[in-house]
Order: structure tokens, then C-alpha cells, then sequence
């Protein structure tokens, strides 16, 4: 993938997230989301450091990382305007879509949950020696739960090909890491289940990127999982209607200047000399193409009740 289809993704993340924010406040989505704004070269990092047989398994806040698996970024709206259309027929909502012909085995609304699941995938490749990555993403929270501990064990005992993921996104929910983790550094937390445990800028795609390819090609040689902790920020609330009361406007105005996509716009003109009348024509792009999702939303059938008792019954 070139880093022009990067942004290309990570912008598409980025105008699909902020697009949701604004559907909820016009009421034309109802229940909840947690958008990943800030996070979006995790996602495309991490997505774009796989092969076509891998697996990932992603968190309550995972648009971005199925979009950059490859999900249609329509279906993935219709989810959450809960039509039929939707990847889980308008009937799941935004913690409950997954797609395995991806690769992707769902997002999860249980903080910790994917990590043994992943673990489970991860057996399964190896038992079959099918050459399959799994990637585990969760939140800086989540490695605070017993499950992260267990599963971290197992898996090197084993010698599992996973790669544990952390977005190390400052916040769980309004505890701030510094309040939370007795340790700051989640990546230290490997060195007592013997795997290596490294940190990455996670703002930097070429950097997530690059540690992923690396240690994912030492899983698929045996040599076991690692715990790559990818440091980002969410610029976003955790959800809907956060007031964010728990953190200063300034300490945001600061994050916003690590924002992933203005490095990588950064990167683009100065490192790649794309001109940038070409970075505009690709945001031109991608704002038209986030139109045509809500557009495909809007003409998309609810589900008829008596359909979903069928599927139900049958
Ligand atoms: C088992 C469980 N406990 C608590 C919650 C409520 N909850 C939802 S998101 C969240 C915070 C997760 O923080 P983190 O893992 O850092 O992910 P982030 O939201 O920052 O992406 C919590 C505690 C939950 N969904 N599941
Ligand atoms: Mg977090």
C-alpha cells in the first residue's frame, strides 16, 4: 500500500468517526458509539502490516480498526443507522460487528474480552500450521484486567503467533493511565510473561507499521507472541456525550499537534513531495465518499421484525 492509500484510509476513519458524532447530535443515529479520532494510524497500521489469511480481533472502539481490515465502510454505517444492510443486519450496532471472510473477528463491548479469544485463534492457526498472524487489539484499560495476565502467559508458554496490541490511548473511559496503571508502561508488563514488549509511536503509521510487519514475521517463524504498545492519544470523547470534565482543554489543543493525520500530511508534502493540491484532491475524495455512505444508510431498509424471527426459528 502506498502512503497515499494510507492517508486515503485513515482519513476515511477519520471523516467516518466525525460524521457519527454528528449523526447522534442531529438524532439520526440513536444508542452509543466510541469513535477512535486520534487513533487512526494504529488502525491503518496495524491493518496494513498483515497478510490476506490473518486474523485481528478489535475492542468496543473498533470501526477503524474493521475499516482498515477492509470492511465496507457503508455496511458499517447501515450497522449503526441499524439497518438491514448492516454488517450485523441492523440488529448488533456498533460493539457487535465482525466479518471472518476479513480476517476480522469483531469488535467486542466487553473491556478484555477479545484477549483470550484472540489467544483461542491463534491455537487454532497454530494446531493447523496455516502461517496465520493473529492480532489482539485493546485498550491501555484492558490490560488491567486478570484475562490480559493469563492470556499473555499461556501464549508464550505456547509460543502462540499473536501479537498483543495496546492502544495506549491515555484514558479508560475518564481514568487517566497515570491513575490507573501502577506502572505506566504496558509494554514492561511482557517482561513477566517472557516475550518481548516494545513501544511505538502510535501517531507515526510508518512506525506501527513497521513494528508489526517485524514481530509478525517472527510469529509466523516460531518464535512466539510480543506486546506492542502503541502510544496515541484519543481526541475524541469515550463515547457519546462525554463532557470530558476529567481532562483540560489544554491538554487536548497539545495532543491535537501529534494528530496521526497531520504527520502523515506532514510526511506526505515534505518527505514524499506530494504536492498539495493532490492532498486536497483526496480529501475532496474521501468528504464525497462519507456522503455516499450516509446516502446508502439512508436508502437502506430497516429490518422487518418477522424476518428476524425466522433467521431466529429456522
Ligand atoms: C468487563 C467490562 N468492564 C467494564 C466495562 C465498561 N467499559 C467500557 S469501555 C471501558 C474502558 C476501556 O478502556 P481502554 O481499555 O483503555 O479502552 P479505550 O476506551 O481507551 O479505547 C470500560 C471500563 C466493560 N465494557 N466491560
Ligand atoms: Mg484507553
Amino acid at each position: 500500500m502506498t502512503s497515499l492509500q494510507a492517508y486515503d484510509l485513515m482519513l476515511t476513519i477519520r471523516l467516518f468517526e466525525e460524521a457519527i458524532e454528528r449523526l447522534f447530535l442531529e438524532g439520526r443515529i440513536v444508542g452509543t458509539a466510541h469513535t477512535c479520532i486520534g487513533q487512526e494510524a494504529v488502525a491503518v497500521g496495524v491493518a496494513t502490516a498483515l497478510q490476506i489469511q490473518d486474523a485481528m480481533t478489535s475492542t468496543h472502539r473498533g470501526h477503524g480498526h474493521f475499516i482498515a481490515r477492509g470492511a465496507d465502510p457503508r455496511r458499517v454505517m447501515a450497522e449503526l443507522f441499524g439497518r438491514e444492510t448492516g454488517y450485523s443486519k441492523g440488529r448488533g450496532g456498533s460493539q457487535m460487528m465482525m466479518d471472518p471472510s476479513l480476517g476480522f473477528y469483531g469488535a467486542n463491548g466487553i473491556t478484555g474480552a477479545s484477549i483470550p479469544f484472540a489467544a483461542g485463534l491463534a491455537l487454532d492457526a497454530q494446531m493447523r500450521q496455516s502461517n496465520r498472524v493473529t492480532v489482539c487489539l485493546f485498550g491501555d484499560g484492558a490490560s488491567n484486567q486478570g484475562v490480559f495476565h493469563e492470556t499473555l502467559n499461556i501464549a508464550s508458554l505456547w509460543k502462540l503467533p499473536i501479537l498483543f496490541i495496546v492502544e495506549n490511548n491515555g484514558y479508560a473511559m475518564s481514568t487517566a493511565t497515570s491513575r490507573g496503571l501502577a506502572n505506566p508502561s504496558v509494554a514492561d508488563r511482557a517482561a513477566s510473561y517472557n516475550m518481548p514488549g516494545i513501544t511505538v509511536d502510535g501517531n507515526d503509521f510508518f512506525a506501527v507499521r513497521e513494528r508489526v510487519e517485524h514481530f509478525a514475521e517472527a510469529a509466523r517463524k516460531g518464535a512466539g507472541p510480543a506486546l506492542i504498545e502503541c502510544q496515541t492519544y484519543r481526541l475524541s470523547g469515550h463515547s457519546r456525550g462525554d463532557p470530558r470534565t476529567y481532562r483540560t482543554r489544554e491538554e487536548e489543543v497539545q495532543a491535537q499537534k501529534e494528530d496521526p493525520l497531520l504527520r502523515m500530511e506532514t510526511h506526505l508534502s515534505k518527505t514524499e513531495a506530494v504536492p498539495i493540491a493532490t492532498l486536497v484532491a483526496h480529501q475532496k475524495q474521501v468528504h464525497a465518499k462519507i456522503d455516499e455512505v450516509i446516502r446508502f444508510c439512508d436508502a437502506s431498509p430497516v429490518p422487518d421484525p418477522l424476518n428476524y424471527l425466522a433467521e431466529v426459528l429456522l
